[in-house]
Formats: C-alpha cells, sequence, structure tokens
C-alpha cells in the first residue's frame, strides 16, 4: 500500500507507519522500534489522538527548560530519526541544542546512517559516534551507558524521547535534568522524569519548536518560573485521570 487516501479516517496514523517502515528499510529504525510504536499507537488511540492540555503545559516546560539550559542535548534514538528529523534539527537550531545519537540496539551502522540521515536534514554536527569522545555512565545497564564527552556526559538538560527503561533514572542520579516524550505515562521513563511530554512525538515537537520560538522572546524571568512551577508527578496524574474518564465514559460509566 503506496498512496495513502487522505480520506482514509486512519490517514495521520497510516502516514507516521509509512515513516517508520522507510526508516525501517534505510536502516535507520531496528525491529524492535516497529513493536515500541505499536505501543505507543496503543496509548495515543486511548488519549485520543490529539495534544491534551496536559502534554501542553509539559512542552511549555520543556521548551523553557531547553532555553533555560547551558549545554541542552537532544539525544535519537531509531524511531526518532525516523519520524522527526526535520523536527530534531529544527530545535537544535533554536534551543543551541546538540544532536547526539544514542541507541539501546547496539549498532555501528545504524549509528553512522542515523547521523548520514540527520546531516541531510541540515544537522551541522552530530555527536557520539566517535570513539576518541566516548565515555561511559557506570550508573546505565544498558547499550545506552556509552555517551559522548561533549554531548550527553556533559549536558545539564537532556531530552530523550522514546526511551526505554531504566536510563532516565540513572541520568537523573548523576545529576542531569531529564525531558521525556513517552505516550505511556506509566513507563519508568515518564515516572522518573523531571518533565514528561505524553504525547506523540510526531505532534509534540513541532508544538516543542513554536514554544521555544515564543518564549525565547520572553524575560529571562518568566521563563524560569515556568520551568520552575511545572509538577511533573501532578501533570502525569492528571493525564492518567484522564485516559480513565475517557475510558469510563466509552464504557457507559460501567468500568465500576
Ligand atoms: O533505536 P534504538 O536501538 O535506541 O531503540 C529504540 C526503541 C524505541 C526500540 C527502544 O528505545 C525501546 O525498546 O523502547 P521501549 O522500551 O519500547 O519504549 C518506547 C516508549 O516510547 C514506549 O513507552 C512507547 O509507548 C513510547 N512511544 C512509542 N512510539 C511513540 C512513543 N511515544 C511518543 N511518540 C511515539 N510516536
Amino acid at each position: 500500500m503506496d498512496d495513502i487516501s487522505p480520506l482514509h479516517p486512519r490517514a495521520e496514523s497510516l502516514r507516521v507507519r509509512k515513516k517508520l517502515v522507510n526508516g525501517f528499510r534505510l536502516g535507520l529504525v531496528v525491529e524492535e522500534g516497529l513493536t515500541a510504536h505499536g505501543r505507543g499507537e496503543a496509548f495515543d488511540y486511548i488519549l485520543g489522538e490529539r495534544t491534551t492540555h496536559e502534554a501542553k503545559k509539559a512542552i511549555e516546560a520543556a521548551a523553557a527548560a531547553l532555553l533555560l539550559a547551558e549545554n541542552p542535548v537532544i539525544s535519537v534514538n531509531g524511531n526518532t530519526a525516523a519520524l522527526v528529523p526535520d523536527e530534531i534539527v529544527e530545535l537544535s537550531k533554536a534551543t543551541g541544542a546538540k544532536i547526539e545519537v544514542n541507541l539501546f540496539h547496539p549498532s555501528r551502522k545504524r549509528e553512522r546512517a542515523i547521523a548520514d540521515w540527520l546531516r541531510r536534514h541540515g544537522a551541522r554536527e552530530v555527536y557520539g559516534l566517535d570513539p576518541k569522545f566516548s565515555t561511559k555512565i557506570q550508573e546505565i545497564h544498558s547499550n545506552r551507558r556509552k555517551v559522548d564527552r561533549r554531548g550527553i556526559a556533559s549536558s545539564d538538560v537532556v531530552l530523550v524521547p522514546l526511551e526505554d527503561g531504566d536510563r532516565t533514572e540513572a541520568l537523573k542520579k548523576i545529576g542531569k535534568r531529564v525531558i521525556a516524550i513517552d505516550l505511556n505515562p506509566m513507563s519508568r521513563t515518564a515516572q522518573a522524569a523531571d518533565i514528561t511530554i505524553v504525547d506523540n512525538i510526531v505532534r509534540a515537537l513541532p508544538l516543542l519548536i513554536k514554544y521555544v520560538h515564543r518564549l525565547s522572546k520572553c524575560c529571562r524571568k518568566s521563563v524560569k518560573e515556568l520551568a520552575q512551577s511545572f509538577d511533573n508527578e501532578f501533570n502525569l496524574r492528571a493525564t492518567l485521570k484522564l485516559i480513565f474518564k475517557r475510558l469510563k465514559v466509552q464504557s457507559g460509566n460501567h468500568i465500576f
């Protein structure tokens, strides 16, 4: 199926899937990335496939945190590279954040393919590939422990989209401020991050860029206030309540 009719009721979802499959064929996405996307889709469906009020609040706080950071880094994996390459580059330019390739499933070939792909989309520099600058974060118990000394290792704020397991907890332990993008509000990453954007990355990143541009015109004091007043635990609870409410309505109020 190559042409997706705009009249198809699930056209947008099909287009996103196609991007991911294309990324898989180009060697950017690993097989597990396809199943990870399915998990995300399920949560997105339950959330109504829209950016919720809570997600917008998190996106605004994330924009503020990125603008206030001294050495912000965007960590890029296979799925992120396939779905939002232009937006990653644009966000990096708007915030000065470095782009670092960091993979859960190790592969030198895929690292290089992702870096080339991002360069083709306008990235000037992509970190995480040069063994000369490679170091390890011992607290991380997966391949993600391999980081760039100029990037994640020396960062103060890290954006980790579509993350797995324990890295967020480990990054927090060593003093980083972590922004996660994860459609699953119950994941360990979502729960451990400082700011969790529970939204599909294809909608969240364009909005994040928009907020960055908007906040860049504000005074530093109000940007700081925005970043400091954000309560991730409260926001995640509100998202879970929203899911509960939607399921309750869908079930004709017969859940309990
Ligand atoms: O390219 P690699 O080797 O670094 O591997 C990337 C994957 C995604 C395979 C790896 O990080 C992984 O296994 O992740 P998990 O543990 O499946 O977690 C990914 C999280 O992202 C899940 O909680 C999904 O719900 C969520 N997710 C998937 N697609 C999206 C998403 N969140 C936002 N937007 C999406 N499009």
